[in-house]
């Protein structure tokens, strides 16, 4: 066990959809946050994060600061999501060392899981075979991550763990169409639809893969836990433990936002992987599980984006 009681937790991406969630998850510990804003620490440059650890001394680390993105962003920018994910990771796992911090968990992603790999996707997947080609540099700073909490765990004895949560989705998430995950996208698209009263919505691809969702409020409780209650080399999976195909995922859409037109495919767009459904035993047999369902989520996320400046307009 991992007492948070009077500890100093740095959220190191606290802006984020994932970082935002953790902030509040952790209100109701008895812990202190402490989190810095770009203005204030740029995590690719190691000075400045050395500067910042060795001034606010936190006892643990959770490093969710990445460079994110939908399937077209990946695809569109590898060099941006290669770099500024290993430049980030590598800057905070040494300084989290050089200032003495013993606990730090990181967080990645189920996209580092071979293309093809059996499922629901068990942790010994990992490094098993070729990954998906639209997000292969994204895959491989995270999977670089999960070798750096292994490696300072074993060179230098740390208590650094890695936690792999599937497809996330919730309040702060990204609703840019061009950037943004699916389910985020589908909220906008169909919203945008009905308010134009468009006889159609567009989807990309066949809406055949599989994705398995995450609401980031059960995210972030599940890293809390991991958090204080795990110690050891192997990543953990953080997953729902359920998956739909991206057209049931658009019904399921277009039912709570209250669109009634016909969906059609844009089949230049990328499929990517065809399923990534994770095995959530692991975390299971820990005593952890979900307890937001997918309708529940969506129809909160609905409500949160309704308020937030992308819905205001009707232009969306
Ligand atoms: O969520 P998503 O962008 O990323 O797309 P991945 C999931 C599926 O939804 C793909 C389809 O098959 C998309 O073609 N899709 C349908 C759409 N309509 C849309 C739309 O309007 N927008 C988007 N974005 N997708 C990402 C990885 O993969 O998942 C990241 O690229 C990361 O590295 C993340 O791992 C969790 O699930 O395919």
């Amino acid at each position: 066990m991992y007492d948070l009681s009077n500890k100093k937790i740095w959220v190191a991406g606290h802006r984020g959809m994932v970082g935002s969630a953790l902030v509040r998850r952790l209100q109701s510990e008895a812990c202190s946050v402490v989190t810095a804003t770009r203005a204030e620490v740029d995590l690719k440059r190691q000075d400045e994060i050395e500067k910042f650890v060795e001034a606010t001394r936190p006892d643990a680390i959770i490093l969710a600061a990445a460079k994110v993105g939908g399937i077209l962003a990946n695809d569109s920018y590898p060099a941006e999501f290669i770099y500024d994910n290993l430049i980030i990771e590598a800057n905070i796992f040494e300084a989290a060392h050089r200032a003495g911090v013993d606990r730090l968990l990181f967080l990645g992603s189920s996209c580092i899981y071979p293309k093809l790999a059996p499922q629901p996707i068990s942790e010994e997947a990992l490094l098993t075979g070729p990954l998906e080609p639209t997000n292969e540099w994204y895959a491989i700073a995270k999977i670089a991550g999960i070798k750096l909490a292994e490696a300072y765990r074993k060179q230098y004895g740390r208590d650094y763990i890695s936690a792999m949560p599937t497809n996330l989705y919730g309040p702060g998430d990204n609703f840019d169409l061009n950037s943004s995950h699916v389910l985020p996208a589908l909220i906008r698209k169909a919203h945008a639809a009905k308010l134009r009263k468009d006889p159609h919505m567009v989807v990309w691809g066949t809406g055949t893969p599989r994705r398995e969702f995450l609401h980031v409020d059960d995210c972030a409780d599940a890293l809390v836990f991991l958090l204080k209650t795990y110690s050891g080399s192997q990543h953990v999976n953080v997953g729902s433990g359920t998956d739909l195909e991206i057209i049931e995922l658009t019904r399921l859409v277009c039912r709570v936002v209250g669109y009634k037109g016909e969906i059609i495919h844009d089949l230049s767009k990328p499929d990517g992987t065809p399923r990534k459904l994770m095995s959530n035993k692991k975390l299971q047999d820990m005593g952890w599980e979900p307890h937001i369902s997918l309708e529940d989520g969506v129809r909160a996320t609905y409500a949160w984006f309704l308020q937030s400046e992308n819905g205001a307009g009707s232009a969306v």
